[in-house]
């Protein structure tokens, strides 16, 4: 595949070339407040028409789980027309071994099809007063770019802020790269997420949120990552009202490529397998038809696929 091999043999230069790209489209889309089919509000995009939809979750430097998954999705055809959507659910970079190969990718993804790509953010594309582990990108910058290191780890931070944080397709799924927020927050809140981050918990529960069974109120507990909260079904059932989905899809945790949590309400979705061996990466593809069809995430898992890896 050319984009492979262009991700592969990107020099600098190359590298600052692309994030620019990449950074120019999601600014544009954000003061045009719309994308072909939606609408975007800040962090948040809600995408009404479409045709077809693919998710890939979180690929953590697997850019060879990525490329099997773009050539199975016949990327070129399928990201041509405006109106079929790739959705990435975040964590792109950090524990696999070419973080720099997926950014690399994705940005092209991005710049050459705007309004066929959302780059949602994951909680390894947080902001850096969120101190957390793992983080090994800046280490790969460095071998691969030496001197020029710094200017492209910076510029990479500034587009992690313009990320997507949460979408909605067609008011049957919520896609966030973690979890929902426990505390009351509106719609609007999480657009601006981002924004309030240092005020506000909803940034931080939008990436770092691992859904759990919690009966009792509140419908949350402390997460043992540190950052972020376990949330129960009542945020769920809250959030899915809320938004009018019928079906949070989200990352964040590896599994054998999906998970339904909360009886139906919660898919978790992970797309990498390098720096998880024992687990299984998978993605989502189906038309409009079949979204219309779903009702809950038993429905949805029917359009799991498992990249064939060789
Ligand atoms: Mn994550």
């Amino acid at each position: 595949m050319q984009l492979e091999r262009s991700a592969a043999k990107a020099n600098a230069p190359d590298f600052l070339k692309q994030i620019g790209l990449a950074l120019g489209a999601l600014q544009a889309e954000r003061q045009k407040k719309s994308i072909a089919g939606g609408k975007v509000n800040g962090g948040l995009v809600e995408i009404q028409k479409l045709e077809k939809l693919a998710v890939v979750s979180d690929l953590h430097g697997d850019s060879k789980s990525l490329f099997r998954i773009l050539s199975e999705l016949n990327y070129e055809q399928f990201l041509s027309d405006p109106m079929n959507k790739l959705v990435f659910l975040g964590d792109y970079v950090d524990r696999g071994s070419d973080s720099m190969g997926v950014m690399y990718a994705v940005c092209h993804l991005k710049s050459t099809y705007p309004d066929s790509v959302v780059l949602m953010r994951g909680n390894h594309e947080a902001p850096a007063e969120f101190p957390f582990s793992s983080h090994n990108l800046p280490y790969e910058i460095e071998e691969r770019f030496g001197s020029c290191s710094k200017e492209v780890y910076q510029r990479l931070l500034s587009m992690f802020k313009l990320l997507t944080l949460a979408t909605v397709v067609r008011q049957k799924l919520l896609l966030v790269h973690g979890g929902l927020p426990t505390e009351n927050a509106t719609m609007e809140s999480l657009a601006t997420a981002q924004e309030n981050h240092i005020r506000s918990r909803v940034l931080e529960e939008l990436l770092w949120n691992d859904p759990r069974q919690i009966d009792i109120e509140p419908g949350w507990e402390m997460s043992r990552r540190g950052l972020g909260r376990h949330f129960g079904s009542g945020v769920s059932r809250m959030w899915l009202q809320r938004s009018g989905a019928k079906v949070i899809v989200r990352g964040h945790e590896p599994c054998q490529g999906f998970r339904l949590d909360h009886d139906g309400a919660v898919m978790t979705l992970f797309s990498c397998k390098e720096a998880y061996p024992k687990f299984k990466a998978a993605y989502l593809a189906l038309t409009a038809g079949q979204l219309d069809d779903i009702n809950d995430a038993r429905d949805l898992s029917r359009y799991v696929r498992f990249p064939e890896l060789l």
